[in-house]
């Protein structure tokens, strides 16, 4: 059930949405949380906003802690490359040496547990793209209760653009796995497609509402969504709804609380004993819900697939982009979501080329002949090169 809030609480969530500068939003969501009534319906809510209010509380600190040149646990990187991959899993997986493996990075690979205290960054390279891979320090029992590190972890993962979720061949890969899921669950990061999703994208202010129904909604109707989106001010937005989605679904997603992101297990040890009946325990349970890569750090087996099975696990197409004189097409890529449109591509380059797009051409194996006269909503392909017009 959707909690219910009284209106003084919505129009303050409104408040805090408005609000940008963390220590005012802080403050905001303070004044949002002694608004809710204290009941059953509202212990998600709480628990979330003060999750979020927690997170906030450590981006201050780092932030002070910046600005008079201390060092501390870091707790955002900075993403670099097409994108992050926050590298989890118990310690002593073998993500460190994951990380020296496969990236630049130049880390320490220990035998005592716990070696990787904070968010270390390597790059991968995958053909003529790259991936940041984070190592993240080691999930526990526990982290999402907010045990040693586990908060910033958690929080790594949740900004990542996709997660390595690393288990040990030599050790039961099925309980790693489900504590590790479990944790990120509890923070709400969820690494299959939930049955009902909500997206808001928020827009302009005047745009109005848009409301696009795929799917289905549990008990309740098109209006009952409006008016919840309303009773929280949000007035200005595209919302897509798929799937089975409740109007919980659609709350949770005004406190953007619940998140997806692609998923890869990486399975390592290989080469210990056990490892290949434990690798068919992992694989019957996961059941092909998300990839499996069986790979040895010590002796390089199947680090090769890494790249690839990120890169589709992903979503993502590169596409090339020329320009209108030149005959050479750009050696590096823009990196879209699949199924993106040359609209998309106009917009990643420059904010307002899409406002000034007169017409594209495009260079395609796919295409029955090259190049090809296109308009905005051209879909685009991996490995399409793209030359646009302006007016
Ligand atoms: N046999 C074998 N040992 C490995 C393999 N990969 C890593 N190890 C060993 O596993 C131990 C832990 O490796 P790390 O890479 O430090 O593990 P980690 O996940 O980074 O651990 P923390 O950062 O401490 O949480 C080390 O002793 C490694 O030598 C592998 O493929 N096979
Ligand atoms: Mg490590």
């Amino acid at each position: 059930m959707p909690a219910n809030l009284p209106p003084d609480a919505r129009k303050k969530w409104a408040e805090v949405e408005a609000t940008k500068h963390p220590r005012e939003r802080l403050q905001r969501m303070e004044e949002f949380l002694s608004l809710v009534p204290k009941h059953k319906g509202t212990l998600k809510l709480r628990g979330q906003v003060k999750k979020q209010m927690s997170a906030l509380r450590k981006e201050i600190e780092e932030k002070k802690r910046k600005k008079a040149g201390r060092s501390g646990p870091k707790f955002f990187l900075e993403k670099e490359g097409a994108a992050q991959i926050a590298l989890i899993g118990m310690t002593k997986v073998g993500k460190s040496s994951l990380l020296s493996a496969v990236t630049n990075a130049k880390v320490e690979v220990s035998v005592a547990p716990y070696a990787t205290r904070e968010p270390t960054p390597g790059i991968l390279d995958y053909q003529d793209i790259q991936f940041q891979i984070v190592e993240a320090p080691a999930l526990m029992e526990g982290s999402a209760e907010g045990r040693a590190w586990g908060l910033q972890t958690l929080a790594l993962a949740r900004n990542a653009d996709g997660l390595i979720l690393m288990v040990d061949l030599s050790q039961n890969p099925v309980e790693q796995l489900t504590l590790v899921l479990n944790e990120l669950e509890k923070a709400r990061v969820l690494v299959s497609k939930p049955k009902g999703r909500v997206e808001i994208e928020r827009k302009f202010m005047g745009a109005g509402l848009r409301i696009i129904l795929i799917g289905n909604l549990v008990n309740s109707t098109v209006k009952d969504v409006e008016a919840l989106l309303r009773s929280y001010r949000v007035a200005d937005a595209t919302v897509k709804i798929s799937g089975e989605a409740t109007l919980d679904d659609v709350e949770d997603a005004i406190f953007e609380s619940t998140i997806y992101k692609p998923a890869v297990i990486v399975a390592n040890k290989i080469d210990l004993e056990g490892a290949e009946s434990n690798l068919r325990l992992l694989k019957s349970h996961v059941d092909g819900k998300l990839p499996i890569i069986a790979i040895s750090c010590e002796t390089g087996y199947g680090l090769e697939k890494l790249g690839d099975t990120l890169f589709k696990t992903l979503d993502v197409i590169r596409v090339y982009t020329k320009e209108p004189n030149e005959r050479e097409f750009s050696q590096k890529p823009f990196i879209l979501k699949k199924n993106a449109t040359i609209y998309d591509l106009a917009r990643n380059i420059h904010s307002d080329f899409s406002k000034k797009f007169g017409f594209a051409k495009v260079w395609s194996k796919r295409l029955a002949f090259s190049p090809q006269k296109v308009g905005s909503t051209f879909t685009l392909k991996d490995g399409d090169v793209v030359e646009i017009h302006v007016k």
